[in-house]
């Protein structure tokens, strides 16, 4: 057993460390146990919205498979498991019923990790908001926001016993903004500053549950982000600067500036007017998330280099930040297979910049890299792995307060709308087993674990 919530976040005298996987990209049994409907069922059945037409239907079958999986991340070494609980099994119609069989799973499943020393992190929403909620307006409507704490408060009750850390959303920006302004995730509404009305009831949802669960005894509930670095090509460009700074405010400070400081900021506002309607925004809103996080994550992949409109080919999230003035994003080389330049000293620079905004304890909780996998032997991604470890140490060295290092992904397994064509996985999942078999990078991490002593979990 955990012994105590608070022994929960590592005290941060070693970084410990961790494997990330999510739901809907690996469970599979989309229609076992009384599973209800999600917003990406849904949108992987369009046409054309997810790149190989495939969906997660079957995935990694980790719903049948989750002790082998559990196997593989204590053979790694990482003494975090850090999942996500699917919304639509646990309360297949959004609010009410509650299905015990969804309960069940991951009862079992947070057993099975305890059995094998290893700490599991509970995130309540990586993006598979129940359909039926998207029936009645999904992140645009306010009622949605309720609705996730009172199912945030089904899954407390049942695990709260045993699972320490919990994150209430992962990268809330990719649900708002990708999902209701560029329409490439689900629910694909392509509705420009819709994205900010989303974005504020997910912070609201966000507040609700966390008052919910820090009143149940939750002591270590963070958030996770996507916060990126935004640098300017030519930084003595006024004009670049200034839009650069609209979209920082739309990936970054809309999440930040209310969590520290209870407002969203001048800058946001002007970008966002949506943020400023008294309808959205209600009185006590963002007083009831300022200071509501234990602790913030840190999901980092690569830098974003702005440069003058048209200096740069079209980039898909374009479109995901409504109201900003237009830029281009350059990517530099080297770059992984889904096109992101790799480049660790953005993670160094995110790492003590979210640190000294925040105060709060900061866990990186996904980093990794696509590459392709037709080779088991991804010396890539070993580099990868490695720089940004070392990044992460330096972080710490220059004062940040970094805790966790969590590896993006367990698993190759189905990476939203580019399906199974970009694989980040530790380990090989071939689709007609779906067999698992470690790459050389889990034997590289397992070895870095190993000679540096760390990633050691609780004791079952
Ligand atoms: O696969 C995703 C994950 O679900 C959220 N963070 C980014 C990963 C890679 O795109």
């Amino acid at each position: 057993m955990v012994d105590t919530v608070r022994s929960s976040l590592p005290d941060g005298s070693s970084l410990a460390y961790g494997v990330a996987t999510a739901a809907y990209q690996i469970e599979g049994a989309v229609a076992e146990d009384g599973r209800g409907a999600s917003i990406w069922d849904t949108f992987a059945a369009r046409p054309g919205a997810v790149k190989d037409g495939l969906d997660g239907s079957v995935a990694c079958d980790s719903y049948h498979r989750y002790e082998e999986d559990l196997d593989l991340v204590a053979a790694v070494g990482a003494g975090w498991y850090r999942f996500s609980i699917a919304w639509p099994r646990i309360v297949p119609e959004g609010v009410g019923r509650v299905e015990t069989r969804g309960l069940d799973y991951y009862d079992r499943l947070v057993d099975a990790a305890l059995a094998r020393g290893l700490s599991p992190t509970a995130t309540l929403y990586h993006w598979d908001l129940p359909q039926a909620l998207e029936d009645r307006d999904g992140w645009l409507n306010r009622d949605t926001a309720e609705a996730f704490a009172d199912y945030a408060m089904v899954v407390h009750d049942r695990l709260g016993d045993r699972v320490g850390v919990w994150a209430t959303h992962n990268e809330p920006w990719c649900a708002a903004y990708l999902g209701y302004s560029a329409g490439v995730h689900a629910p694909g509404r392509r509705e420009g500053g819709a994205g900010h009305r989303a974005a504020h009831h997910l912070l609201l949802g966000h507040g609700l549950a966390a008052e919910r669960l820090h009143a149940a005894g939750v002591e270590d509930l963070g958030i996770v982000l996507n916060l990126a670095p935004f640098w300017p090509e030519d930084p003595d460009d006024p004009e670049l600067v200034a839009a650069t700074d609209g979209i920082d405010a739309i990936r970054n400070r809309v999440w930040l500036g209310p969590l520290v400081d209870g407002r969203y900021d001048d800058g946001l506002l002007a970008v966002a007017p949506e943020l400023a309607d008294t309808d959205l925004v209600r009185d006590g809103d963002l007083a009831l998330v300022q200071g509501s996080a234990d602790w913030v994550g840190v999901n980092y992949y690569t830098p974003f280099r702005t440069a003058a409109p048209g200096a740069a080919a079209r980039h898909p999230e374009a479109d995901a930040y409504p109201g900003s003035a237009p830029v281009s994003f350059v990517v530099r080389e080297p770059r992984t297979d889904i096109g992101w330049e790799v480049d660790a000293s953005g993670l160094e620079e995110l790492l003590v910049d979210t640190s000294a905004r925040t105060g709060l304890p900061v866990l990186v909780t996904e980093n990794g890299a696509a590459y392709p996998d037709e080779t088991l032997d991804d010396q890539d991604r070993i580099a990868y792995l490695r720089d940004h470890i070392a990044a992460t140490e330096r972080a710490r060295q220059g004062g940040a307060d970094v805790r966790a290092y969590i590896v993006w992904t367990l698993l190759d397994n189905f990476e939203w709308a580019e399906g199974y064509t970009k694989t980040f996985g530790i380990v090989h999942v071939d689709p007609q087993g779906p067999t698992r078999t470690p790459k050389a990078s889990f034997h590289w991490l397992a070895e870095h674990l190993n000679s540096s002593s760390v990633g050691v979990g609780v004791t079952p």
